[in-house]
């Protein structure tokens, strides 16, 4: 009996390698040591050269990998002009809600010259990425993904895109060398610049220079012609409606007609936006991502398998994301396995990530793109995905430059039908709802979570986390105890409003409903015995971001459900950059009845 057992245990030690179960990468003696040194250069990520953020001399940052379970420690040095922090973007923080990276919230700001150490420890599995929480530091290229490989008794839903052991073990392979693909919108002058001409005008001035793939890309110009037969039916009628006739040469809609659209009757002055932030396209050489695959790695019988994590490093765009010619097997979102769907093209917001399988079986050189889906501006970016030996420079695409989809049978991932895989259930009932008006404070440019701007002045301040407030009643924070089940309910009031990607700090939270109008009720259970309909608690999408519903002509609203685990002073905010310095966010005291201890390294840090 007891040799059956040893000899039993000796066969799973080696079992998880020849059944083709997760390898994980080596482990650590000790907690799994990084070290992030940021400084303020000259680089050309689309081949123009500005002053950005490089993280140890390079963008994007390094690949942090880590494996569940593991203890991790991050020291950020600041070598740059400015002050700084590093946010850990969905992970949970659990019992280290210090080193959530959030200035004036969770700790003080990492002065130029001072380095910061962040523990914590690595209880999720999944893909997620890192990036800079201060002002618009994000913006001039503080980001970097970070991968952590699941425990090997972790369930996959492999099983649900293949049944044969060979291709099983290709897919598991694949899944284990996943590779980030971080896609970013990027703009030929740096944030303090940006952030001085909205202020100046009034306004957002949404239109960039490139988008990028793994911090390559270019500056694509095109001919007024090409500019005239992209312009869509929705971007004509706004040229209509603010007297223009076309798109500018960077293919946005004028200064002046976002500063009609955008100002809800605040007033702009778009002449003081330079030139070159609209009118002027000077196309660069840039350079182009390879993702190299080789024949025979991960293979099966008929091909290979790769499997690639987007990550939506963007600062303002909503893109729709495709390979030509391959279908995707998405099997994570926001880090997590569901029950995969095949598709051929994904809309990606500001902070989400999907993981994906592709099954290669025809050697060539196909392009990846991502174009943006927003009216104020047409552009995309492309990188390439080499398979084999291969020399075909064309491939025929599923989206065209505006993200639509070029012929009626492209099949996009269907966020409503998502499924946690295995089932992860949404309490029935909550224990506070909480509904927050979104709109603008007062400027076009100045957006709210709930009708009170949130202050830049926060940053510099004594961190909400050493100094919590019970009783505040300011619009601006949200204070929950532990083991409660919350309501967010998001209304758009006033339109026209874009989706805002609303971000949580911490956990994840359930996507249950939706609608359009203004949500007339006071709380989920009294809304579904009316519209029953425009809600689901059996099954919803479980995510760490949502988008909240468009409305560009009625109000709609968005409800979110999550359940309070971890106490700690935690960030919900819109993560399009203008919006987030703009004042779209919130702070969530969870669990205020079992505050957390902060240590005192923390607590008195300074530099
Ligand atoms: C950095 O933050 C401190 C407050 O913590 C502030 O006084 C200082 O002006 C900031 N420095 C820069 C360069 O922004
Ligand atoms: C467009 O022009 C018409 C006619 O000159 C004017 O009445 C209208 O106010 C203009 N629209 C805008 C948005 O400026
Ligand atoms: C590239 O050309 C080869 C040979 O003609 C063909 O088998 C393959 O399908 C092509 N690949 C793509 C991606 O079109
Ligand atoms: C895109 O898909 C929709 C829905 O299937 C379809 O109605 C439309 O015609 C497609 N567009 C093109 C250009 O084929
Ligand atoms: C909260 O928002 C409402 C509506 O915008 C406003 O009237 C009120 O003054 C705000 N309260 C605080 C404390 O800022
Ligand atoms: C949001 O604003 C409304 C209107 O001022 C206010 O009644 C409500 O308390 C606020 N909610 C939070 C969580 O601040
Ligand atoms: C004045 C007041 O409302 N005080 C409350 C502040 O919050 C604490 C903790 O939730 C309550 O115990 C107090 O009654
Ligand atoms: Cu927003």
């Amino acid at each position: 009996m007891l040799r059956k057992l040893v000899s039993g245990l000796a066969l799973a030690a080696v079992l998880p390698f020849s059944l083709g179960l997760t390898p994980r990468l080596a482990p650590v003696v000790g907690p799994r040591r990084f070290h992030l040194t940021l400084t303020w250069e000259k680089y050309a990520p689309n081949g123009i050269s500005r002053d950005m953020i490089l993280i140890n001399g390079q963008f994007p940052g390094p690949l942090l990998e880590i494996n569940e379970g593991e203890d991790v420690w991050v020291t950020v040095e600041n070598h740059m002009p400015y002050n700084t922090t590093m946010h850990y973007h969905g992970i949970e923080m659990k019992g280290t809600p210090y080193s959530d990276g959030v200035p004036g919230v969770s700790q003080r700001e990492i002065h130029p010259g001072g380095s910061f150490l962040y523990k914590w420890k690595a209880t999720q599995y999944g893909e997620y990425w890192y990036h800079a929480h201060h002002r618009g530091q994000l913006d001039d290229g503080q980001y970097g993904p970070l991968i952590i490989h699941p425990k090997r008794s972790t369930p996959t839903p492999f099983g649900l895109i293949a049944k044969d052991p060979k291709t099983l073990f290709a897919i598991k392979k694949a899944v284990a060398k996943v590779k980030p693909l971080i896609l970013s919108d990027w703009r030929n002058i740096d944030s303090d610049e940006v952030y001085g001409i909205e202020s100046a005008a009034n306004m957002e001035v949404p239109c960039y220079d490139s988008l990028l793939i793994n911090g390559k890309g270019k500056v694509n110009c095109w001919s007024p012609e090409k500019i005239a037969a992209t312009t869509s039916p929705a971007q004509k009628q706004l040229l209509k409606i603010g007297n223009a006739t076309s798109l500018t040469p960077k293919a946005c809609l004028p200064k002046e007609v976002d500063a009609k659209i955008i100002a809800a009757g605040f007033p702009t002055d778009p002449s003081k936006v330079p030139d070159a932030i609209y009118d002027v396209c000077t196309p660069s050489e840039g350079s182009n991502e390879v993702v190299k695959v080789k024949k025979g790695e991960c293979s099966d019988e008929r091909g290979t398998w790769v499997a690639l994590d987007i990550i939506g490093a963007y600062s303002t765009v909503t893109t729709v994301f495709s390979i030509d010619q391959l279908s995707l097997w998405v099997y994570a979102v926001d880090g997590e396995y569901i029950e995969p769907q095949l598709v051929n093209a994904i809309t990606v917001s500001n902070g989400e990530r999907y993981s994906f399988l592709v099954h290669l079986t025809n050697p060539g050189l196909y392009t990846i793109r991502h174009a943006s889906n927003l009216v104020v501006q047409t552009i995309s970016g492309q990188a390439t995905l080499a398979y084999g030996q291969a020399t075909n420079q064309t491939t025929t695409p599923y989206i065209d430059d505006s993200g639509h989809n070029t012929t009626a049978d492209v099949v996009f991932y269907n966020l409503k039908a998502q499924k946690a895989y295995p089932p992860y259930p949404v309490s029935q009932e909550v224990d506070q709802t909480f509904i927050l008006n979104m709109g603008n404070t007062n400027a076009a440019w100045k957006w709210s979570m709930n009708g009170t701007e949130e202050p830049l002045s926060l940053d510099d301040a004594t961190p909400i986390l050493f100094n919590p407030q019970p009783n505040l009643t300011n619009n601006l924070t949200i204070t929950t105890l532990l083991d409660q089940w919350i309501d967010l309910i998001f209304v758009a009031v006033r339109f026209p409003q874009p989706p805002h990607p609303i971000h949580k700090h911490n956990n994840k939270m359930w996507l249950i409903g939706s609608g359009q109008g203004l949500f007339k009720w006071s709380s989920v259970a009294e809304a579904m015995k009316e519209v029953p309909q425009s809600f689901n608690l059996v099954n919803p999408p479980r995510r760490d971001g949502f988008s909240t519903v468009d409305a560009p002509r009625y109000s709609t609203w968005t409800a979110v459900r999550y359940h309070v685990t971890d106490p700690g002073a935690w960030m919900l905010h819109c993560h399009i950059q203008t919006h987030l310095i703009g004042g779209m966010a919130m702070v969530i005291q969870d669990g205020i009845d079992h505050w957390p201890k902060v240590p005192p390294k923390y607590l008195n840090y300074a530099a």
